[in-house]
């Protein structure tokens, strides 16, 4: 067993030890979508966590505060695992944070990078934590072989301080449907005059939750005209431009939730 270093999870987080004898080392959390989960387990399991879905290390004070955003709409059970397993991950980092879920509100085409824009806007504290440049974590994704499927991708997970984010001018808000935010967010980067950080392939794992086509995130037939243009649209789309109207804030036992009303595309 000692040589699995791939499968084994850092078990006093997911359930009783088991017997000695057969204990493996501790190594990456084996990820599973276990049945039956319910949002009161996992309240049980995180008994620190306080409303909202906040967390601050009883014993220190923490090195980084960080608030995790995440663009949301009609994909419960996977919030669900997420949750299941961000909250340990994050109060083993011993890191000051809080889970807030902006939710677009309506069934128009899906906008995942005004959202982000949103979260950050609405996250009534400091994301700190990060590096010395924006920081593209999803580096090793198992779908992609736990490899990078591109160099310029910026997908997936990132992780930047205010002051990285303004500098590109937030996330683009106009990208409606599938594909191609990620990349454009990737050129405002080094358009901000910064450099991608990213951790090493054996750290930067991430195991996606496998879905089908979401109705109402058709792919974007104008993204790659879009991407072409960024560089003359960067400094007048983003955060000094995005417009929307908060449905409703509520404060959940694991998590804040944001509904928003981001309009429709121009
Ligand atoms: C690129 C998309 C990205 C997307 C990436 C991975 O082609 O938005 O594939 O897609 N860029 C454009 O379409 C311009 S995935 O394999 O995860 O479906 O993130």
């Amino acid at each position: 067993a000692r040589n699995h270093t791939d499968v084994y999870a850092n078990l006093s987080l997911l359930g009783p030890p088991v017997n000695k004898e057969d204990m493996p080392y501790c190594g990456p959390i084996h990820v599973t979508f276990p049945s039956g989960l319910t949002l009161g387990e996992i309240e049980r399991k995180n008994p620190l966590v306080v409303r909202g879905g906040r967390y601050r290390p009883p014993n220190c004070e923490a090195r980084h505060r960080t608030a995790v955003i995440i663009p949301h709409r009609n994909r419960e059970h996977h919030l669900k695992f997420l949750l299941y397993y961000l909250h340990p991950f994050l109060q083993r980092q011993q890191l000051n944070y809080g889970i807030y879920i902006i939710h677009q509100a309506g069934n128009y085409t899906f906008n995942r990078a005004k959202l982000m824009n949103v979260g950050f806007r609405e996250d009534d504290r400091n994301t700190y934590a990060c590096d010395a440049h924006p920081k593209h974590a999803a580096i090793a994704m198992d779908k992609f072989g736990y490899k990078l499927p591109y160099k310029m991708y910026f997908g997936g997970v990132s992780a930047l301080t205010p002051d990285q984010y303004l500098k590109m001018n937030g996330f683009p808000n106009n990208y409606w449907g599938w594909g191609g935010e990620d990349d454009d967010i990737g050129i405002r980067v080094s358009l901000g005059g910064m450099l991608i950080s990213r951790p090493s392939l054996n750290v930067g794992r991430y195991k996606m939750i496998k879905h089908k086509h979401d109705k109402g995130n058709e792919v974007n037939p104008k993204r790659f005209n879009m991407l072409a243009k960024t560089r003359h649209t960067w400094k007048n789309d983003g955060m000094n431009t995005v417009e929307y109207e908060i449905v409703s804030r509520d404060y959940q036992p694991l998590f804040t939730n944001i509904t928003v009303n981001i309009g429709t595309e121009a």
